[in-house]
């Protein structure tokens, strides 16, 4: 594998298709988008693949299918579209959608599983333990609240006791911790990556991979009787994707695994595990934000505080909800979402700032009858490459931002109302200058004010546009 290679793959996680999308799975995914198009500038569009998708086997899916009365199949398909939908509204440029329903997919699980069977990598044991159905997980008495997962607090734990097969994921864990110390791949934020560190260092146990009380799964080649653990048919969608989709498999390994800190276990170790038994390069970075609660609450459906993107983006607009979620947070630690707040920052930050900005000057340029030969930027300014290149699009935007506040000062102290003519015509150049470079570095971020601001700035005549972002 070319270590040199210019391609950048970026995941996120696949979503359970038991429910809607919510706000939370709108931030992964918006956070994703902005490294792909960031890439696709850098690297060029061929360059980059962006894949997200849904998880949709598995008793969690299962229970909810049966709940709406419908087969899980049916299920999944509409619950699947709505995330398409949903991503559309916030202008995900995703490049494939992931089902692990896909035929193809369940194929390439199988045999995957029946290599690592074949090398003796997998054996048949009985497990007994407590079981969060929302996480679809085993927890162990130090990691349980009231007999829940720290997760879900409104799904009890049930004990479960079965007969499935293992991976030796102990055996590979002393492999992958090899890997992380060497730096191969690396775990990011350094917290999180000591966490993970501690937590193997405490010993791992092997882990199930199948399951024999689950119906709505890929059935084991092996051993017709069981299904696969539906996060090893997960996690193994990643791999799938490079070899389903056409001219995908150089973009393996990936350079970015990206999900919140609830799931980085199963893709720290046991995706690591599973990549090693099969001797398959490992992804470069996995990286874990954090986790939010709305108003200082779990996020969830019987509190019913849930936020529907969609709700926000028919308020706001999509780059308005954007910006609220990358820049309202410190990427990689934990946040509080306030839709009060997200409503302050939009005045402030939107309306009042950029806003206002391009109204100014657009207006100046059009009350002079300015002639424009400015042309767009084509490259990102160093500010945007060295927050990006230390994975915090959040500071990213904040110097964005910065610059467009430093900017409506500096117009407030110029005066430029009052120049004569032809310094006036300077200092226009000036400042279509300096906003086609913010327009740029916005693009990721922004993507069609980035491009409004590019189409009022390039043209000859420039005319003072209707409010981009009017005040709420
Ligand atoms: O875990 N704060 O799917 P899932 C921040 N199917 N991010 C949040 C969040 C919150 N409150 N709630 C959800 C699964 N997320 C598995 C993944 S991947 C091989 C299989 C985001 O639908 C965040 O990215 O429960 C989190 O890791 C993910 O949704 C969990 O999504």
């Amino acid at each position: 594998m070319n270590k040199k290679s210019n391609n950048f793959y970026i995941t996120t996680p696949i979503y359970y298709v038991n429910d809607k999308p919510h706000i939370g799975h709108a931030y992964t995914t918006v956070m994703a988008d902005v490294f792909a198009r960031y890439y696709r500038k850098i690297k060029g569009e061929n360059n980059v693949f962006f894949l997200t998708g849904t998880d949709e086997h598995g008793n969690k899916v299962a229970n909810s299918a049966k709940a709406h009365n419908l087969s899980p199949q049916e299920f999944a398909n509409n619950i699947s579209n709505e995330y398409k939908k949903v991503w559309k509204k916030l202008d995900i440029s995703y490049d494939e959608f992931f089902r692990t329903t896909d035929p193809s997919h369940e194929k390439i699980v199988q045999d995957y599983l029946q290599q690592l069977y074949d090398k003796g990598f997998i054996y048949k044991a009985k497990y007994k333990g407590l079981y969060c159905v929302g996480c679809e997980n085993f927890f162990l008495s130090d990691e349980i609240i009231n007999n829940t997962c720290a997760y879900h607090p409104n799904t009890l734990l049930v004990e479960q006791e079965e007969e499935n097969y293992f991976f030796k994921l102990k055996d590979f864990s002393v492999f992958v911790l090899n890997e992380i110390n060497k730096q191969t791949y690396e775990i990011l934020p350094t917290e999180r990556k000591n966490e993970i560190l501690g937590k193997i260092n405490n010993g791992v146990n092997d882990i199930s991979i199948s399951r024999s009380g689950v119906s709505w799964g890929i059935q084991l080649p092996w051993d017709k009787s069981q299904t696969v653990y539906v996060w090893i048919d997960a996690l193994l969608n990643y791999y799938s994707a490079t070899k389903i989709y056409s001219e995908k498999e150089k973009f393996w390994p990936p350079s970015l695994h990206l999900m919140a800190k609830d799931i980085l276990w199963f893709h720290s170790l046991v995706w690591e595990g599973l990549l090693l038994a099969n001797k398959i390069e490992l992804p470069k970075v996995i990286f874990a934000h954090g986790f939010f609660t709305i108003n200082g609450q779990k996020i969830s459906k019987t509190l019913g505080n849930v936020i529907d993107p969609l709700v926000l983006v028919n308020e706001y607009g999509s780059d308005a909800v954007r910006y609220l979620l990358i820049s309202s947070f410190s990427f990689g630690n934990d946040g509080d979402i306030s839709l009060e707040k997200f409503k302050e920052k939009y005045n402030s930050d939107l309306a009042n700032g950029i806003g206002n900005l391009i109204a100014r000057i657009a207006k100046l340029c059009e009350t002079l009858d300015f002639n424009n030969t400015n042309i767009p930027v084509n490259n990102f300014s160093s500010d945007i490459v060295k927050h990006m290149s230390q994975y915090r699009p959040d500071e990213a935007i904040k110097s964005v931002w910065r610059r467009i506040a430093d900017f409506n000062r500096i117009i407030g102290k110029d005066k430029p109302w009052k120049l004569e003519k032809n310094k006036l015509k300077e200092k226009l150049n000036l400042y279509i200058k300096k906003i086609l470079s913010i327009a740029f570095d916005m693009e990721p971020f922004l993507p069609k004010t980035s491009e409004v601001i590019q189409k009022i700035f390039s043209q000859e005549k420039i005319k003072k546009p209707d409010s981009i972002f009017p005040r709420k």
